[in-house]
């Protein structure tokens, strides 16, 4: 069975989200981060990195949130893409993990970011329902984890970019987020 390594309120509950919407069978190996096991050498040997998450597929080992959404959306995803339709998916989950996450994560950048950022979202999301038009696809797990956090953890309002707020509300009511992203205390 595919195993996917996290710690308590990590990003591996942005994989364990697309898990959940591909409902294929997995087990959530919890590693105690506050005594460090994700630095010991048994958790090293599946990612010298010593971040979460990575996946072990069979002896396919795999760490980077957005490799690892990737890789499930082409081996594991009901719907097969044509190129151009891949590279619109890591396009968007670059995004979500590098100019979306430090824009808005880095507390030094967000003032100067946001809108900049936001701005184009919303207007994206006033035009469609998804990143990649009318269906749900691996791109809005990355880049909708990230927006989803905005008001869970930063606690700061959306009610400016109306769109990306209803497009939070309906990702939040999918049954696969509630019971990952949105069952994260904190
Ligand atoms: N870009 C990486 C970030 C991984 C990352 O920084 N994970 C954090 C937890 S959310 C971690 O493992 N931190 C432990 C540490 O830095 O010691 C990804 O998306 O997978």
């Amino acid at each position: 069975m595919l195993k996917l390594y996290g710690g308590a309120r990590s990003r591996a509950s942005i994989v364990q989200w697309y898990l959940e919407e591909l409902a294929i069978p997995y087990e959530f190996v919890m590693l105690d981060m506050q005594a460090g096991e994700h630095r010991k050498p048994e958790y090293l040997a599946i990612n010298p990195m010593g971040k979460v998450p990575a996946i072990i597929d069979g002896d396919f080992k795999l760490w980077e949130s957005g490799a690892i959404l990737l890789y499930l959306d082409e081996k594991y995803g009901k719907v097969k893409h044509s190129l151009e339709e891949r590279a619109q998916l890591a396009q968007w989950i670059l995004f979500a993990n590098s100019t979306l996450a430090t824009g808005i994560f880095v507390e030094a950048n967000r003032e100067r970011e946001m809108p900049r950022l936001m701005t184009p979202l919303n207007e994206i999301f006033q035009r469609q329902q998804f990143l990649l038009g009318g269906t749900f696809t691996v791109a809005d797990v990355a880049v909708g984890s990230v927006l989803a956090y905005i008001p869970m953890m930063l606690k700061l309002d959306l009610s400016s970019y109306p769109a990306i707020y209803t497009y939070v509300k309906r990702l939040s009511e999918r049954p696969a987020f509630q019971k990952t992203i949105g069952s994260r205390s904190s």
